[in-house]
């Protein structure tokens, strides 16, 4: 029968860019790419089956076993009452309120990590924080699984703040453009990564600026374990994980012992050059760290690593570095080498020179904007002042308690009793999942607000249905990008799910903070008063933003203010004059010795950068776990999101593990051959994707699957956290490890 419901086609935004939303009735039925996207990407093709999917939370859900009084035991494996919002929501109120009596808002942990989804008012974590702030505050978490470990170090370098120098001061892909002359890309830059950026990228324009790159005959060097981490036509350094900082010790090495180092820059504008000379140069131990020590360390050979160094010195070079570097243990390493490199070239604070971090991570970095803030929604204040390094949840849930290092200071795990996630999948992005699971039953409470039935939910206690971006109004706009959408109400509600803000307003009302939380109102009323602040802050800056009324007639506008020229470059002030723009370090200048750090006394982060091996790479590898996994994001999604109905799709699941032709053919695996991946952590089922554009010994499986069942003993569609090890970094970053794990492959028997 042909459905005579009415069809209409509108714009929204989301972590991946805008794209057309075709609706049909109350059903989403179709979507295209947005015009104005040079390079618009696949990933929201998924977005009409996962939004109707069978895999939706229906209605309000608490798991029967801790309804009946059995606690944290049968999580993932009880099944769930459905009841109604306001039964649901008594029962969750009443015990956050018992755990508070009890235990104190310190043994609330809210740190509740995820992406959740692009639109301002209704972000997750803004929604959950200012909830949690609102009854007397939670135990919160720093930094990210991104760059948590970076946040930690370079301000110890830089005496920045990473994500500040990441977004608005690095050089712009226009200065690199104009004068780079090589590019040595640690990690690659890749345009599958930079499909995606916090809160959306709407002109994809990573690739575009590669094949200008091209044009202008830029050298761009890939160095890493894959190919494919950089576009085509561009050369390939194969590299085993984890073994950058040899290289870029004997970088460093060639350019000393051949007079090619820039002393005059390292007395102008660094300190502690004199103590990590010694190191370096194999004074202290007894070995140089030249290109006859790094070539097998690093699996390439010594000549070319001479004659990259004599290049980068003779040429105008950027070295950049993917944030996978400092994902793995001892992530700190690499990237202060890094910056230790180029300040010895001399060209930091040239356009187009010295170094860089997370070009192509996410679409923003490069791009080159004037800084206007978006919409945003008061957190209100934490009255708790305790917080874990984001990837350190599993440990606080383990041992409360118990003693921690971190970045210089001794802490104590909080006693956690209640969890509350809202906007993120710990089932899919924390490291050994397997032992999560463990630590994840010692909680009395867990409640989750989530639209699907992902891992984490099934593991909850209480799950509240949660709306899609799809189903409610808001604004979207990001300080990396210069669009400014209307996102509409396309949809009603899903089953009986509702916005975070109001499943918050239903939970502090019982809690005697509405009007905390609500300050009397609803979200329709919210939305205009946060876009007339906004608006109104745009306009002291000069920039024209429509009023709300003109915006959702027009549905999005392009902004005014992209600033591509050749002029933004990194710590350009602080080399035009030191001594006026001095950089925020103790020293004023970039630290290649830190004090700071070597008061620490961390000999898993000492004063000055060191080649400090991981307990498993390929340097290390046994004969039960031969091969070095890297974990690098999903191109054809973010994360675990719409994985409901990608896992659909015929053919896409187990997720494809990337195998040289050598390693594949030793194991009898052929292209599309179904293998188990395996350590004594856990084991994930894979289907082998053939290729030599992975370096031999190693292999890649992108995260993005959902975590199966525990009980059956391998992850069914191929999760590579079940294989990942729960290690920080150091203890100076405690980021997590997620690069840094051996395993061992086989066809799958039966
Ligand atoms: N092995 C390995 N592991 C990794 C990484 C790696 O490189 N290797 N990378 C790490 C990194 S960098 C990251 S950022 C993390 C990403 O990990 P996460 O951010 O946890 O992953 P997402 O799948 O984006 O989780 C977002 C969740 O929010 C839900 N959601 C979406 N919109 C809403 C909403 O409006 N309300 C509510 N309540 N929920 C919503 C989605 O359905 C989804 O389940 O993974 C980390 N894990
Ligand atoms: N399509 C898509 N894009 C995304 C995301 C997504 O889920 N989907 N997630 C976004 C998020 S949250 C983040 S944080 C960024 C992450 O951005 P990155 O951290 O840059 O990305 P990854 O994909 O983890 O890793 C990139 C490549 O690094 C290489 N690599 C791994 N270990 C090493 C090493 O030790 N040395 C060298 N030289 N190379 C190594 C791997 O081959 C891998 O393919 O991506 C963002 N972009
Ligand atoms: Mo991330």
């Amino acid at each position: 029968m042909p459905d005579d419901s009415p069809r209409l086609t509108r714009v929204t935004t989301s972590h991946w860019g805008a794209f057309e939303v075709e609706t049909t009735g109350d059903r989403i039925t179709g979507v295209r790419p947005f015009a104005h996207d040079p390079a618009p990407t696949a990933i929201p093709q998924a977005i009409p089956a996962a939004v109707h999917h069978r895999n939706r939370v229906a209605r309000p859900s608490i798991r029967r076993g801790w309804l009946d009084g059995k606690g944290g035991k049968g999580r993932g494996s009880d099944d769930f009452v459905e009841l109604p919002w306001d039964e649901a929501l008594d029962i969750a109120a009443t015990d956050i309120a018992r755990i508070k009596r009890d235990h104190g808002n310190g043994a609330i942990f809210g740190g509740s990590y995820g992406w959740s989804s692009a639109g301002r008012f209704h972000h997750a974590q803004s929604q959950v924080h200012r909830f949690l702030n609102s009854i007397g505050g939670y135990v919160a978490s720093f930094g990210s699984y991104s760059t948590g470990c970076a946040q930690s170090i370079m301000p110890h370098v830089f005496g920045v703040n990473f994500l500040a120098l990441l977004y608005e001061h690095q050089d712009s892909w226009q200065t690199i453009h104009d004068h780079t002359e090589t590019l040595v890309m640690f990690g690659g830059i890749n345009p599958k990564n930079a499909q995606v950026s916090m809160g959306g990228i709407t002109e994809h324009d990573t690739g575009p600026w590669f094949d200008r790159f091209a044009a202008k005959g830029m050298m761009r060097l890939n160095i890493g374990p894959q190919r494919t981490d950089a576009p085509t036509g561009c050369d390939w350094l194969p590299l085993r994980p984890a073994s950058d900082t040899a290289l870029m010790l004997a970088l460093a090495y060639v350019l000393e012992a051949e007079g090619l180092t820039d002393h005059a820059f390292l007395s102008r504008y660094t300190v502690g050059f004199d103590r990590f000379r010694p190191y370096l140069m194999g004074e202290v131990d007894g070995q140089p760290k030249d290109p006859d020590w790094a070539a097998p360390l690093c699996g390439t050979d010594p000549e070319t690593i001479r004659a990259l160094a004599r290049r980068m010195a003779a040429t105008r070079t950027l070295i950049t570095v993917a944030w996978s570097l400092q994902r793995g243990e001892h992530g700190e390493q690499p990237f202060w080498m890094s910056a230790v490199l180029a300040a010895m070239l001399g060209q930091i604070g040239l356009p187009g020179g010295g170094v860089g971090y997370g070009y192509g991570a996410i679409g923003g970095v490069g791009k080159s904007v004037m800084g206007l803030r978006g919409m945003t929604f008061s957190q209100l204040t934490n009255p708790v002042t305790d917080t874990i390094p984001v990837a350190r949840i599993a440990d606080m849930l383990r041992r409360p308690g118990a003693p921690y290092d971190f970045n210089g200071q001794r802490r104590t795990y909080p006693d956690i009793r209640l969890v509350y996630w809202a906007g993120g999948n710990p089932y899919h992005h924390h490291q050994d999942l397997n032992a999560l699971h463990e630590a994840w039953q010692t909680p009395e409470t867990i409640i989750v607000n989530e639209p699907w039935w992902t891992a984490t939910a099934k593991r909850a206690d209480i799950v509240f249905p949660a709306t899609t971006p799809y189903e409610r109004e808001d604004i979207g706009r990001t300080s990396m990008d210069d669009y400014l959408f209307h996102m509409p109400a396309l949809i009603p509600p899903v089953g009986e799910a509702r916005d975070d803000y109001a499943i918050f307003a239903g939970l502090a009302e019982r809690l005697g903070a509405g009007e905390t939380f609500t300050e009397g109102k609803t979200a329709d009323q919210w939305i205009p008063e946060l876009y007339a602040e906004y608006r109104a802050l745009a306009d002291e800056q000069g920039i024209d933003v429509p009023d709300l009324d003109t915006l959702r007639d027009q549905n999005w506008v392009r902004l005014p203010i992209t600033t591509d020229g050749p002029n933004r470059t990194l710590f350009a002030p602080f080399r035009e004059d030191p001594e006026a723009h001095p950089l925020p370090t103790p020293s004023g200048k970039i630290e290649i010795f830190s004090d700071t750090i070597d008061s620490f006394g961390y000999d898993d982060c000492p004063g000055h950068p060191a080649w400090l091996p991981p307990a498993e790479w390929m340097g290390r590898a046994t004969p039960e776990t031969p091969l070095h996994m890297v974990s690098p994001q999903p191109g054809d999604k973010l994360h675990s999101q719409l994985e409901a109905a990608l896992a659909d799709v015929p053919g896409q699941r187990p997720v494809a593990l990337a195998i040289h032709p050598k390693d594949a053919a030793a194991r009898g695996i052929e292209d599309g051959t179904l293998v188990r991946v395996f350590n004594t952590r856990g084991a994930a089922r894979a289907r082998a994707h053939v290729t030599d554009a992975i370096l031999p010994g190693v292999v890649a499986l992108p995260t993005g699957a959902w975590y199966g069942d525990p009980g059956g003993n391998i992850d069914p569609d191929g999760n590579p956290n079940v294989l990942t090890p729960d290690v920080g970094t150091s203890r100076l970053g405690q980021g997590c490890s997620a690069h840094t794990a051996l395993v061992q492959v086989a066809p799958l028997e039966g």
